[in-house]
């Protein structure tokens, strides 16, 4: 009887879970800009066994931000990878195209305003300064942001986002530093308590 309880139960944690794939994902980028800025950005796509539902996000630590940063300094998934050649001894954050936007959210000649409640409809899939804020100077220089998507279309799943890098910006847009998202090796299911 307890067998077959637990056949039951495995197959209906299966049913819901299908027929997206139930697995969990992770990339990351990790990277130190000119300044000092650290920037450690840990991509996840997380089954949740209860719901079915698949939970994409990511978990941003920027550390040593410099007092310099006040509100402008923004951060995105831009489409292309850091060039491999360096520019003047640096990372080509020029050559990374523009920001992720495969649903085309942004239409050229109108204004764009990510609103984070209405993600889907008003903000590119890389903007994720948009979705959560600039980088800002704290007392501490630490800053931890932590976004999961509440449409698990939104967000590309983190394998998907390792042909794209993640760039800074400073208050005027420019590009100051960049660095590629990389797969991690899948996570093990924890384990029944
Ligand atoms: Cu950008």
């Amino acid at each position: 009887m307890l067998k077959s309880t637990i056949l039951l139960a495995a197959a209906a944690l299966a049913l819901a879970a299908s027929p997206a794939q139930a697995k969990d994902e992770r990339a990351q980028a990790r990277f130190t800009c000119p300044d000092g800025l650290q920037v450690d950005v840990q991509i996840f796509q997380r089954p949740d066994l209860e719901s079915g539902n698949i939970y994409t996000g990511f978990d941003a630590t920027f550390s040593n931000i410099p007092a310099s940063y006040t509100a402008g300094h923004a951060w995105h998934v831009h489409q292309t990878p850091v060039p491999a050649a360096l520019k003047d001894g640096q990372n080509d954050c020029d050559a990374t195209g523009g920001h992720l936007d495969p649903a085309g959210v942004k239409k050229s000649g109108s204004s764009y305003k990510c609103d984070p409640k209405n993600p889907l409809s008003t903000c590119e899939a890389g903007d994720w300064a948009g979705l959560v804020g600039n980088i800002v100077a704290t007392s501490d220089g630490q800053l931890r942001i932590y976004y999961t998507s509440p449409d698990p279309a939104f967000l590309p799943t983190p394998y998907n986002l390792t042909q794209h890098s993640v760039v800074i910006h400073n208050a005027s847009g420019t590009r100051i530093c960049c660095g590629n998202i990389t797969k991690l090796p899948t996570k093990c299911a924890p384990k029944p308590k």
